[in-house]
C-alpha cells in the first residue's frame, strides 16, 4: 500500500488551497477571486504524531520519520459545473483515484473573499457541490453502462449483475444520496466519487462559525461521515513560521496542537488506517496498515524481506516502552511480548521484526 492519497472538493474560494498549504507547505496561489487555482496541486503532507518524537527522544534517534499523505487540490465546483459552467468539473478526473475525499465548506466571513452564490449557506453549499458530484458519477454510470448493456443481453451473468449494480447505483444518486450509500458492490473500475469516504472540512474563522459547523455536523452525522473544524487560514499561516515561533503561536491562542493534525487522524480514521512504529538510534518511524492486518503484513510494509523471512515479532505498545524507559528495562519487565504472523496489530503497537535473511 503506497501512502494514501485525499482529494480536495468544495466551491471556489472555499479555502481549498488554503488547505493544501496548511498540510503541505507547498505554497500554493491562493486569491480572493473565485477559480485562482487553474491547476491541480499536488503536495505531501506529514501525518503528525506526538508519539513520534517521545519514542526519538527515548532511543536517541538521528531521525524521525512521520507517515504521509498525498493531497491534490482541484479548482472550484459550482452549480452546473457538470453541464460546462466554471473550470471545475473538467478536473474531477484528477481526484477519481484518490482514496478519500476531504469536502471543504466555507462558514468564514469575510466581505473581501467573493462568494459564488452570493453569501455563505453551509449546507446549501454542501448540497450544490454534491449534486454536481453526484451528475459527474451518474455520467460515467451511464457510460458503464452502455458498454455492459449489451453483453448483458448476450445473456453474460457477470454483466447482468453489474448491469442490475448500475441501475441500483443511479437509483440511489437520482434520490439525491451518495453512491456509497446504495449497498452494492461498485464495479472496481468506476471511481464514483460519491463513493469515496468523506471528511467535511468546515473552514471558520476567529468566531468559531458555531451553527455553520453545527448545522454540517448534523449533515454529516446522517450520512455516517466525519466533520472537523479548522481555520485554515490561521493553520496556513502557522505553517510559514519557524518551530519554536509555532509554539508560541499555538499559546497564544490557546491550542494545544494544529487543528490539521485532527484532519490528518480523521483521514486515517475513514480509511481504517492504523500506524505502527519502529524506533533505534538510525531513526523511529510510522508505518501505515489497515486495521485488522497482521504482524507479517505489517513487517512486509517495512521490508518484503521481513515478511517472507518473518519469523517473530517483539511487539510493545508505545507508553508502556516509554513507561519502562528503554528497550532493555521494559525486556526486564517482561512487557515485551513475542508474537507470530497472525498477531493483529494495534494502533501505537512499537514492533521489532526477527526474521531470517
Ligand atoms: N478570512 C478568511 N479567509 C480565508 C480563510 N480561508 C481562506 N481564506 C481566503 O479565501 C480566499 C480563497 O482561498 P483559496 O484557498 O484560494 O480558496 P479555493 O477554495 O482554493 O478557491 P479556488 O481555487 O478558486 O477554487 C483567499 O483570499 C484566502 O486567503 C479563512 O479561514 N478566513
Ligand atoms: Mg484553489
Amino acid at each position: 500500500m503506497s501512502s494514501l492519497e485525499v482529494g480536495l472538493v468544495g466551491l471556489p474560494n472555499s479555502g481549498k488551497s488554503t488547505v493544501f498549504n496548511a498540510l503541505t507547505g507547498a505554497g500554493a496561489a491562493v486569491a480572493p477571486h473565485l477559480f485562482s487555482t487553474v491547476e491541480t496541486n499536488h503536495g505531501e503532507a506529514d501525518v503528525r504524531d506526538s508519539r513520534l518524537a517521545d519514542l526519538a527522544r527515548l532511543s536517541a534517534s538521528a531521525r524521525i520519520v512521520p507517515a504521509t499523505l498525498r493531497v491534490v487540490d482541484i479548482a472550484g465546483l459550482v452549480r452546473g459545473a457538470s453541464h460546462g459552467e466554471g473550470l471545475g468539473n473538467q478536473f474531477l478526473g484528477q481526484i477519481r483515484t484518490t482514496d478519500a475525499v476531504i469536502h471543504v465548506v466555507r462558514a468564514f466571513r469575510d466581505e473581501t473573499v467573493a462568494h459564488p452564490g452570493g453569501s455563505v449557506d453551509s449546507v446549501g453549499d454542501v448540497e450544490t457541490v454534491e449534486l454536481e458530484l453526484a451528475f459527474a458519477d451518474l455520467a460515467a454510470i451511464e457510460r458503464r453502462h452502455e458498454r455492459v448493456a449489451k453483453t448483458a443481453k448476450s445473456g453474460d451473468r457477470d454483466a447482468v449483475a453489474e448491469a442490475e449494480a448500475l441501475e441500483a447505483l443511479r437509483g440511489t444518486l437520482e434520490a439525491g444520496r451518495p453512491a456509497r450509500s446504495a449497498g452494492v458492490a461498485i464495479p472496481a473500475t468506476l471511481d464514483l466519487l460519491t463513493a469515496k469516504p468523506t471528511l467535511y472540512l468546515v473552514n471558520v474563522d476567529d468566531s468559531g462559525n458555531a451553527a455553520d459547523v453545527a448545522a454540517v455536523e448534523a449533515f454529516a452525522g446522517e450520512r455516517g461521515a466525519a466533520c472537523v473544524a479548522v481555520n485554515a487560514k490561521i493553520e496556513a499561516e502557522l505553517r510559514e513560521l519557524p518551530e519554536d515561533e509555532a509554539g508560541a503561536f499555538l499559546d497564544d491562542l490557546g491550542i494545544e496542537s494544529p487543528a490539521l493534525d485532527r484532519v490528518t487522524l480523521a483521514a486515517y480514521a475513514l480509511l481504517d488506517l492504523i500506524p505502527f512504529f519502529t524506533t533505534g538510534p538510525k531513526e523511529t518511524r510510522a508505518w501505515t496498515i489497515r486495521r485488522g492486518q497482521n504482524a507479517q503484513t505489517a513487517a512486509g510494509r517495512i521490508h518484503t524481506d521481513l515478511a517472507r523471512g518473518f519469523i517473530r515479532a517483539e511487539v510493545i505498545e508505545w507508553d508502556r516502552l516509554l513507561e519502562a524507559g528503554s528497550e532493555v528495562e521494559a525486556k526486564r519487565r517482561g512487557w515485551v511480548r513475542v508474537e507470530g504472523r497472525d498477531y493483529t496489530v494495534s494502533d501505537g503497537d512499537v514492533l521489532n521484526v526477527r526474521f531470517n535473511v
